[in-house]
């Protein structure tokens, strides 16, 4: 019996645990205009520079490089302006594509 209710607690925990609710998509925004890498963009939204606002880091295909959208307004209504790309030693960063 014992089982029983723990298997009953553990289903109804996993029914329960929250499903990610997505709302209509959006188009994001930098400067003015719309952010457009072309396809397999890799967006990933994370406080790549240590400010407290979390930014853009995008990863495009054509030429695998990674953009930086540094976020100048606030986490809740981020504002992204121009891009860099993201490098090491002075040298945009590139991944394998195809
Ligand atoms: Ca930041």
């Amino acid at each position: 019996m014992r089982k029983a209710v723990s298997a009953v607690i553990l289903l109804s925990g996993f029914v329960m645990a929250s499903a990610p609710i997505f709302g209509p998509y959006s188009w994001i925004d930098a400067t003015g205009g719309r952010i457009d890498v072309g396809y397999y963009g890799a967006p990933c939204i994370v406080d790549w520079n240590g400010d407290g606002l979390k930014d853009l880091v995008l990863g495009q295909f054509s030429y695998g490089k990674i953009r930086f959208y540094a976020n100048s307004d606030s986490n809740d209504s981020p504002v992204f302006t121009g891009f860099s790309y993201i490098q090491s030693d002075g040298v945009d960063i590139t991944l394998p594509y195809c």
